[in-house]
Protein backbone atom coordinates (compact mmCIF):
# COMPACT_ATOMS: atom_id res chain seq x y z
CA UNK A 1 0.00 0.00 0.00
CA UNK A 2 3.11 2.48 0.07
CA UNK A 3 4.73 4.41 2.58
CA UNK A 4 2.26 5.52 5.65
CA UNK A 5 3.59 9.01 7.10
CA UNK A 6 4.44 9.56 10.73
CA UNK A 7 2.98 13.24 11.89
CA UNK A 8 4.02 12.85 15.76
CA UNK A 9 1.93 15.57 17.75
CA UNK A 10 4.33 18.75 18.98
CA UNK A 11 1.40 19.39 21.82
CA UNK A 12 2.74 16.13 23.40
CA UNK A 13 6.43 16.91 23.17
CA UNK A 14 9.14 17.61 25.77
CA UNK A 15 8.83 21.50 25.33
CA UNK A 16 12.24 21.83 27.76
CA UNK A 17 13.96 19.89 24.52
CA UNK A 18 12.76 20.57 21.72
CA UNK A 19 15.89 20.84 19.78
CA UNK A 20 16.79 17.40 20.70
CA UNK A 21 13.21 16.10 19.60
CA UNK A 22 13.48 17.74 16.27
CA UNK A 23 17.41 16.01 15.44
CA UNK A 24 15.56 12.59 16.45
CA UNK A 25 12.77 13.60 13.52
CA UNK A 26 14.74 14.78 11.46
CA UNK A 27 17.30 11.19 11.84
CA UNK A 28 14.08 9.04 11.27
CA UNK A 29 12.97 11.00 8.64
CA UNK A 30 9.67 12.34 10.06
CA UNK A 31 7.04 12.77 7.43
CA UNK A 32 5.40 15.79 9.46
CA UNK A 33 5.33 17.78 12.62
CA UNK A 34 1.40 18.18 13.66
CA UNK A 35 0.36 21.71 15.08
CA UNK A 36 -2.68 21.31 17.24
CA UNK A 37 -4.05 24.89 17.36
CA UNK A 38 -6.68 25.24 19.93
CA UNK A 39 -8.57 28.58 21.01
CA UNK A 40 -10.26 27.78 23.94
CA UNK A 41 -13.44 28.59 22.62
CA UNK A 42 -13.88 26.00 19.42
CA UNK A 43 -12.41 23.67 22.08
CA UNK A 44 -12.10 23.70 25.73
CA UNK A 45 -8.30 23.90 25.50
CA UNK A 46 -5.57 26.21 24.18
CA UNK A 47 -2.16 24.64 22.63
CA UNK A 48 0.11 25.66 20.16
CA UNK A 49 0.75 29.13 17.92
CA UNK A 50 2.43 30.98 14.98
CA UNK A 51 5.29 31.86 17.34
CA UNK A 52 5.63 28.36 18.07
CA UNK A 53 5.63 27.46 14.62
CA UNK A 54 7.99 30.23 13.78
CA UNK A 55 10.87 28.78 15.75
CA UNK A 56 10.39 25.13 14.71
CA UNK A 57 10.44 26.55 10.83
CA UNK A 58 13.77 28.37 11.66
CA UNK A 59 15.43 24.87 13.01
CA UNK A 60 13.93 22.55 10.91
CA UNK A 61 12.87 21.32 7.40
CA UNK A 62 10.22 19.17 8.38
CA UNK A 63 6.90 20.18 6.90
CA UNK A 64 4.41 21.52 9.29
CA UNK A 65 1.08 19.40 9.79
CA UNK A 66 -1.26 22.73 11.25
CA UNK A 67 -4.72 21.20 12.52
CA UNK A 68 -6.40 24.39 13.14
CA UNK A 69 -9.07 23.85 15.77
CA UNK A 70 -10.26 27.69 15.77
CA UNK A 71 -13.70 29.72 15.67
CA UNK A 72 -13.65 32.64 12.79
CA UNK A 73 -10.84 30.65 11.20
CA UNK A 74 -10.82 32.66 8.52
CA UNK A 75 -9.24 35.86 9.91
CA UNK A 76 -6.09 33.80 10.58
CA UNK A 77 -5.73 31.79 7.42
CA UNK A 78 -3.41 34.13 6.06
CA UNK A 79 -0.50 33.47 9.12
CA UNK A 80 -0.54 30.16 9.52
CA UNK A 81 -0.32 29.88 5.69
CA UNK A 82 3.05 31.50 5.66
CA UNK A 83 5.09 28.63 5.63
CA UNK A 84 4.98 27.66 1.65
CA UNK A 85 4.44 23.15 1.64
CA UNK A 86 2.75 22.96 4.94
CA UNK A 87 -0.67 20.64 5.48
CA UNK A 88 -3.65 23.10 6.77
CA UNK A 89 -6.55 21.33 7.98
CA UNK A 90 -9.82 23.00 9.43
CA UNK A 91 -13.03 22.12 10.73
CA UNK A 92 -15.84 23.53 8.37
CA UNK A 93 -18.21 24.57 11.17
CA UNK A 94 -15.72 27.19 11.12
CA UNK A 95 -16.20 29.09 8.73
CA UNK A 96 -19.37 30.11 6.62
CA UNK A 97 -18.08 29.14 3.22
CA UNK A 98 -15.44 25.88 3.71
CA UNK A 99 -14.72 26.12 -0.53
CA UNK A 100 -13.80 29.77 0.08
CA UNK A 101 -11.70 28.67 3.15
CA UNK A 102 -9.75 25.71 1.12
CA UNK A 103 -8.71 28.24 -1.86
CA UNK A 104 -7.60 30.66 0.16
CA UNK A 105 -5.54 28.52 1.94
CA UNK A 106 -4.53 27.04 -1.61
CA UNK A 107 -3.60 30.48 -2.48
CA UNK A 108 -1.03 30.15 0.02
CA UNK A 109 0.68 27.36 -1.63
CA UNK A 110 -0.28 24.81 0.91
CA UNK A 111 -2.35 21.31 0.98
CA UNK A 112 -5.69 22.13 2.20
CA UNK A 113 -7.22 19.34 4.39
CA UNK A 114 -10.60 19.49 6.14
CA UNK A 115 -11.08 17.92 9.85
CA UNK A 116 -13.91 15.88 10.72
CA UNK A 117 -15.04 16.04 14.18
CA UNK A 118 -16.00 12.68 15.82
CA UNK A 119 -19.85 13.53 15.96
CA UNK A 120 -19.72 14.21 12.28
CA UNK A 121 -20.58 12.45 9.40
CA UNK A 122 -18.51 11.54 6.84
CA UNK A 123 -21.36 12.40 4.09
CA UNK A 124 -22.08 15.42 5.29
CA UNK A 125 -19.12 17.68 3.52
CA UNK A 126 -18.79 15.04 0.83
CA UNK A 127 -18.42 17.91 -2.14
CA UNK A 128 -15.55 19.01 -0.45
CA UNK A 129 -12.83 16.02 -1.22
CA UNK A 130 -12.82 16.81 -4.76
CA UNK A 131 -11.22 20.03 -3.47
CA UNK A 132 -9.15 19.12 -0.81
CA UNK A 133 -5.62 17.60 -0.30
CA UNK A 134 -6.27 15.62 2.57
CA UNK A 135 -8.85 14.86 5.55
CA UNK A 136 -8.39 14.38 8.57
CA UNK A 137 -10.51 12.07 10.89
CA UNK A 138 -10.93 12.66 14.25
CA UNK A 139 -10.85 9.57 16.34
CA UNK A 140 -10.93 11.23 19.44
CA UNK A 141 -13.02 14.39 20.42
CA UNK A 142 -10.60 17.68 19.55
CA UNK A 143 -9.72 19.24 22.87
CA UNK A 144 -6.89 16.96 24.65
CA UNK A 145 -3.92 14.82 24.32
CA UNK A 146 -4.50 11.37 25.63
CA UNK A 147 -8.02 10.71 25.20
CA UNK A 148 -9.94 7.19 24.14
CA UNK A 149 -10.74 6.11 20.87
CA UNK A 150 -13.95 6.60 19.76
CA UNK A 151 -14.51 3.18 17.73
CA UNK A 152 -17.33 4.28 15.18
CA UNK A 153 -14.78 6.62 14.12
CA UNK A 154 -12.73 4.06 12.48
CA UNK A 155 -15.84 2.63 10.33
CA UNK A 156 -16.39 6.67 8.94
CA UNK A 157 -12.32 5.89 7.78
CA UNK A 158 -13.15 2.71 6.03
CA UNK A 159 -16.53 4.08 4.33
CA UNK A 160 -14.35 7.30 3.38
CA UNK A 161 -11.70 5.26 1.79
CA UNK A 162 -14.19 2.91 -0.26
CA UNK A 163 -15.80 6.15 -1.41
CA UNK A 164 -12.48 7.68 -2.47
CA UNK A 165 -11.70 4.60 -4.35
CA UNK A 166 -15.05 4.31 -6.13
CA UNK A 167 -15.15 8.06 -7.02
CA UNK A 168 -11.21 7.42 -8.18
CA UNK A 169 -10.62 10.86 -4.95
CA UNK A 170 -7.26 11.26 -4.19
CA UNK A 171 -7.33 13.18 -1.18
CA UNK A 172 -5.12 11.71 1.77
CA UNK A 173 -6.78 10.48 5.05
CA UNK A 174 -5.14 11.40 8.43
CA UNK A 175 -6.15 9.82 11.49
CA UNK A 176 -5.86 12.01 14.39
CA UNK A 177 -7.11 10.97 18.38
CA UNK A 178 -5.44 7.70 20.33
CA UNK A 179 -3.33 6.38 17.09
CA UNK A 180 -1.62 3.25 19.55
CA UNK A 181 0.01 0.56 19.43
CA UNK A 182 -3.30 -1.25 20.04
CA UNK A 183 -5.40 1.29 17.31
CA UNK A 184 -2.67 1.71 14.82
CA UNK A 185 -3.13 -1.76 12.43
CA UNK A 186 -7.61 -1.28 12.37
CA UNK A 187 -6.81 2.68 11.78
CA UNK A 188 -4.74 1.77 8.48
CA UNK A 189 -6.88 -1.53 7.62
CA UNK A 190 -9.49 1.45 7.42
CA UNK A 191 -7.64 3.00 5.14
CA UNK A 192 -5.39 6.03 7.23
CA UNK A 193 -2.39 6.83 5.09
CA UNK A 194 -0.90 9.66 7.70
CA UNK A 195 -0.88 9.02 11.21
CA UNK A 196 -0.89 11.77 13.94
CA UNK A 197 1.11 10.09 16.98
CA UNK A 198 1.14 11.38 20.32
CA UNK A 199 0.76 10.07 23.98
CA UNK A 200 -0.05 6.62 22.20
CA UNK A 201 2.91 6.13 20.53
CA UNK A 202 5.44 8.14 19.67
CA UNK A 203 5.63 10.29 22.66
CA UNK A 204 4.49 7.52 24.41
CA UNK A 205 6.29 8.08 28.09
CA UNK A 206 7.59 4.21 28.39
CA UNK A 207 9.58 4.30 25.48
CA UNK A 208 12.83 6.46 24.55
CA UNK A 209 12.07 8.61 21.51
CA UNK A 210 13.85 6.51 19.01
CA UNK A 211 13.02 3.64 20.57
CA UNK A 212 9.11 4.34 20.13
CA UNK A 213 9.87 5.58 16.77
CA UNK A 214 11.25 2.11 15.56
CA UNK A 215 8.82 0.15 17.08
CA UNK A 216 6.28 2.56 15.10
CA UNK A 217 7.99 1.43 11.96
CA UNK A 218 8.26 -2.01 12.37
CA UNK A 219 4.58 -2.12 12.82
CA UNK A 220 3.55 0.19 9.56
CA UNK A 221 6.00 -2.32 7.52
CA UNK A 222 3.89 -5.50 7.27
CA UNK A 223 0.95 -2.84 5.84
CA UNK A 224 3.53 -0.88 3.71
CA UNK A 225 4.78 -4.02 2.09
CA UNK A 226 1.04 -5.90 1.75
CA UNK A 227 -1.61 -5.22 -1.34
CA UNK A 228 -4.28 -3.88 0.51
C1 LIG B 1 -6.72 16.48 19.82
C2 LIG B 1 -5.63 16.82 18.88
C3 LIG B 1 -4.72 15.65 18.61
C4 LIG B 1 -3.89 15.21 19.81
C5 LIG B 1 -3.44 13.79 19.63
C6 LIG B 1 -2.54 13.36 20.73
O1 LIG B 1 -7.60 17.53 19.87
O2 LIG B 1 -6.15 17.23 17.64
O3 LIG B 1 -3.85 15.93 17.54
O4 LIG B 1 -2.79 16.03 19.95
O5 LIG B 1 -4.57 13.01 19.61
O6 LIG B 1 -2.26 12.01 20.63
P1 LIG B 1 -2.82 10.95 21.66
O7 LIG B 1 -2.10 9.69 21.33
O8 LIG B 1 -2.51 11.46 23.02
O9 LIG B 1 -4.30 10.87 21.41
MG1 LIG C 1 -4.71 17.29 15.96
Amino acid sequence: MGKIKLSPSMMCADFLNIQDELDIFQKYNIDFLHIDVMDGHYVPNYTLGIDFCKSLKRYSSIPLDIHLMIENVDQYIESFCQFEGSWVSFHPETTWHPVRTIEQIKRHKCKAGIAIDTAVSIDQYKELYELVDFVLVMTVTPGYAGQKILPFCLEKIAKLNADFKQANIMAAIEVDGNVSWENIPSMVEAGATVLVSGSSSIFDSKFGRSEAIERVRELLEFYEEAEL
